[in-house]
């Protein structure tokens, strides 16, 4: 009989093909070697690394979920979703750069783009050159992106774009930005145009002041009758499906980047509690703190394995939006649970910077928020079983 393996409870290892597992270990080099030294100071002063990207772009991790024969590495979800948990092991503002470069931006352009968009765009995104954004949410429209107000005229040559986006990742620095809008010209339906840094009319004002995400850009973008040519316009997708279509890709891959987060605080918490004493033995031999650590464990081999459940179901086009919803749901909200957990093992020590604890369990806040909150996605599951939708009257 096999010895148990605490740190990988159902061997999710000996899941792997060599080649997913070649990918994981070579992300976990770059991210130990490249990120870790810089994630303290790069949270505590809100700063925004460029460089991540061409970092990230040399080693091929935008590509990951895309085809070789599109420029892609053809590695497939479940290595893209091991390197989405590499990177939110450290801090997940490093795995947002990740989910909205790849599957919100690449995927769009990959997905609904002409030939002529990929090629000009797709080979500067893969390697980071260029910095993509996803403009979906506005002020009044959050949960509820059907609502939008942001709208395209028609004129001669393109469109002309009024309204307003916010809490977009990467849009101060973006050189292209996918914005969703409500095309006139299309009665109405909603559109994706690729607006480009430098159009007259556009604004990305960065949001500052944020106690969460401190490594990841957010911003707003503003378009006060932006031009945006025909050439522009994503010709492949109408309607929500489109957004929603980007939304699936980035949902799969926090289930598994919360994943990192969490183990990141639950291997914290057993190294402190094993390593400090209270009443003349280490707090790990108190029962109550065994059982804590005994609950992460179980949360995160549960969902880990559901998340490469869901990532093999997606290689093999068997999947439905509904597991997305599930995983994401779950895996963000046990993943915020078990960082908060660990935040109180460390006592008093569990606030300072030096302990990732507290970062980790600051950051979950808004990852359990965006991309769907907890509460949309617990509505999407009741009426997928129900079949009542209880959004809206
Ligand atoms: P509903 O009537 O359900 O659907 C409208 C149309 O969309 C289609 N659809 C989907 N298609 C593909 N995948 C999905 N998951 C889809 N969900 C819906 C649907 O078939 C329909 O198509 P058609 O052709 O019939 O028009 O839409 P609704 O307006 O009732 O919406 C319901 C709800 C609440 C589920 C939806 O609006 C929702 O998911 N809200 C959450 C909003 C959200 O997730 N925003 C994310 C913004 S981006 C972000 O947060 C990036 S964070 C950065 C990072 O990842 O790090
Ligand atoms: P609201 O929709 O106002 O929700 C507030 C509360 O009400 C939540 O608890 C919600 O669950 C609840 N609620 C809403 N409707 C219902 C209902 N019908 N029934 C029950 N409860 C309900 N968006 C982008 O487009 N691109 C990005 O790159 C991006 N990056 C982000 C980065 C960060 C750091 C953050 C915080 C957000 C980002 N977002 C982005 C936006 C994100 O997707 C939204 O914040 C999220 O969808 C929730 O919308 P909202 O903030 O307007 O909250």
């Amino acid at each position: 009989m096999p010895a148990f393996q605490w740190e990988d409870p159902f061997l999710l290892d000996a899941q792997l093909d060599a080649h997913e597992r070649e990918v994981r270990d070579s992300a976990r080099e770059y991210c130990e070697r490249a990120l870790r030294p810089r994630v303290v100071s790069a949270f505590r002063e809100e700063r925004f690394d460029r460089e991540i990207f061409t970092e990230m772009g040399e080693l091929g991790l935008f590509g990951l979920a895309l085809p070789r024969a599109q420029g892609g590495n053809g590695a497939g979800h479940v290595a893209y979703g091991l390197v989405a948990r590499e990177l939110e092991r450290v801090d997940s503002g490093y795995r947002t750069m990740l989910s909205v470069q790849s599957s919100l931006v690449i995927h769009a352009i990959h997905a609904y783009g002409s030939e002529a968009q990929r090629d000009r765009w797709l080979p500067g995104l893969l390697t980071g050159e260029h910095i993509g954004s996803f403009g979906l949410t506005e002020p009044e429209h959050g949960s509820d992106p059907g609502g939008m107000e942001t709208h395209a005229r028609a004129v001669d040559g393109g469109y002309r774009l009024t309204g307003e986006k916010t809490w977009i990742g990467n849009s101060p620095e973006a050189d292209i930005l996918v914005v969703w809008a409500k095309s006139e010209a299309d009665q109405g339906r909603i559109r994706g145009f690729l607006v480009e840094r430098g159009s007259e009319g556009l604004h990305t004002p960065a949001v500052h002041g944020k106690l969460s995400l401190r490594t990841s850009l957010t911003g707003r973008i503003v378009l006060e009758d932006a031009f945006v040519p025909e050439a522009n316009l994503l010709p492949g997708v109408a309607g929500l499906a489109g957004p929603f279509g980007c939304l699936n890709k980035a949902r799969y891959g926090i289930a598994w980047g919360t994943m990192g987060a969490a183990e990141a605080c639950w291997h914290a918490a057993r190294d402190y509690t094993l390593g400090r004493e209270q009443f003349g033995r280490p707090l790990a031999a108190n029962q109550l703190v065994q059982k804590k650590l005994a609950d992460m464990q179980t949360e995160i081999a549960l969902g880990l394995q559901a998340a490469l459940r869901v990532g093999r179901l997606l290689d093999e086009g068997a999947w439905a939006p509904e597991m997305i919803s599930l995983v994401k749901r779950n895996n963000a909200g046990k993943a915020l649970e078990i960082a908060r957990q660990a935040r109180d093992l460390h006592g008093g020590n569990g606030i300072l910077e030096g302990y990732p604890v507290m970062r980790h369990a600051l950051n979950l806040e808004s990852v359990n928020t965006y991309e769907g909150t907890h509460d949309i996605h617990a509505l999407i599951l009741g009426r997928a079983q129900t079949g009542i939708q209880a959004f809206r009257n």
